[in-house]
C-alpha cells in the first residue's frame, strides 16, 4: 500500500515511521510512505502556506492553492485517484471497521491541517473523508496522521506476524485481549497467576477468556453488549458474577 502525506512539517514523520514494525514494513516494501512538503508547491518568493481568515478572527488558515497543487502532483500519472483523507477533529471517529476498509486501498492521501485549519473549499471539493482520532484537539494533523498510518499498516498482509494477525482479527469481535505476564514469576512480591504455570492448556485458555471478558465488562460494557458471546462466555460471565467480579 502507498500512503501519501501532505504536510507543512515533513520532518515530523521521520522517526516514528523508521522504527519497529512500521520501519520493517517499509523496508520490505509492504508499505510505502511518500511525504509531500506543501511548501514546495508555493509559487511566491517567501513560500507562504497560510493566510489570515476572511471575516476576521484569530490565527491563520492554510491556503488552498499550494495544498491543491500538492494533491494534483500526487495524482499526476496515477492510474486511479487515491482517496483523500483529512485529519480533523470534525471527522468521523476512527475505528477498526474504517481501518479494515482503508487497508483494502492501493493508495490513500492524508492531508494534515495546522493552525486554525485549511480553506473549506479544499475540504468540500478535494477531500473524500474526514477522520478524527478522538474528541480532543492536537496542534496539527501530523500526529493524528501517524496514528492512522500506524494502525492501518498493521492490518496490511505480512506486516504483523501471521499468528498475531489471527489474534488481531478475533480481537475485533469486540472482546479485549487477555492479560499478559512474563518472567520473573514473582516481581516485587506480586506472583504470576498460578494457572499460567500449570501447563494445563485448556485451563489456561479458559482463564484467559474469562479475564478478557472481565476486563471488557469493567472498562467498556457497551462492547460486551455488542459482542457475539458463546455458551462458554455466558458461563464464564456467570462465574464472574458469582465471584462478585
Ligand atoms: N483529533 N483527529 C485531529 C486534530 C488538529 C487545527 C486542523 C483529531 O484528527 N485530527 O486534532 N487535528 C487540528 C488542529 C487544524 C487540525
Amino acid at each position: 500500500m502507498r500512503i501519501n502525506v501532505l504536510t507543512i512539517f515533513p520532518e515530523m514523520f521521520a522517526s516514528p515511521l523508521d522504527h519497529s514494525i512500521i520501519g520493517r514494513a517499509r523496508q520490505r516494501r509492504l508499505l510505502e510512505v511518500r511525504i509531500s512538503d506543501i511548501r514546495d508547491f508555493t509559487t511566491d518568493r517567501h513560500r507562504v502556506v497560510d493566510d489570515s481568515p476572511y471575516g476576521g478572527g484569530a490565527g491563520m488558515v492554510l491556503k488552498p492553492d499550494p495544498l491543491v497543487a500538492a494533491l494534483e502532483a500526487i495524482q499526476a500519472g496515477a492510474a486511479q485517484r487515491a482517496p483523500v483523507i483529512l485529519m480533523s477533529p470534525q471527522g468521523e471517529r476512527l475505528e477498526h471497521r474504517r481501518l479494515a476498509a482503508l487497508a483494502g486501498e492501493h493508495e490513500v492521501s492524508i492531508l494534515c491541517g495546522h493552525y486554525e485549519g485549511i480553506d473549506e473549499r479544499v475540504v468540500e471539493q478535494w477531500v473524500d473523508l474526514e477522520v478524527s482520532i478522538g474528541d480532543y484537539v492536537t496542534t496539527g494533523g501530523e500526529l493524528p496522521a501517524m496514528v492512522l498510518i500506524d494502525a492501518l499498516a498493521r492490518l496490511l498482509p505480512g506486516v504483523v506476524g501471521k499468528e498475531e494477525s489471527v489474534v488481531q482479527d478475533s480481537f475485533f469481535s469486540t472482546i479485549f485481549d487477555y492479560p499478559h505476564y512474563t518472567r520473573p514469576q514473582c516481581f516485587r512480591g506480586h506472583e504470576v497467576p498460578s494457572v499460567l504455570l500449570s501447563g494445563n492448556h485448556e485451563a489456561i485458555r479458559r482463564w484467559r477468556r474469562k479475564q478478557a471478558l472481565k476486563k471488557t465488562r469493567q472498562q467498556r460494557p457497551e462492547l460486551l453488549a455488542q459482542a457475539e458471546l458463546t455458551e462458554e462466555d455466558v458461563k464464564l460471565l456467570a462465574e464472574l458474577d458469582a465471584e462478585g467480579a
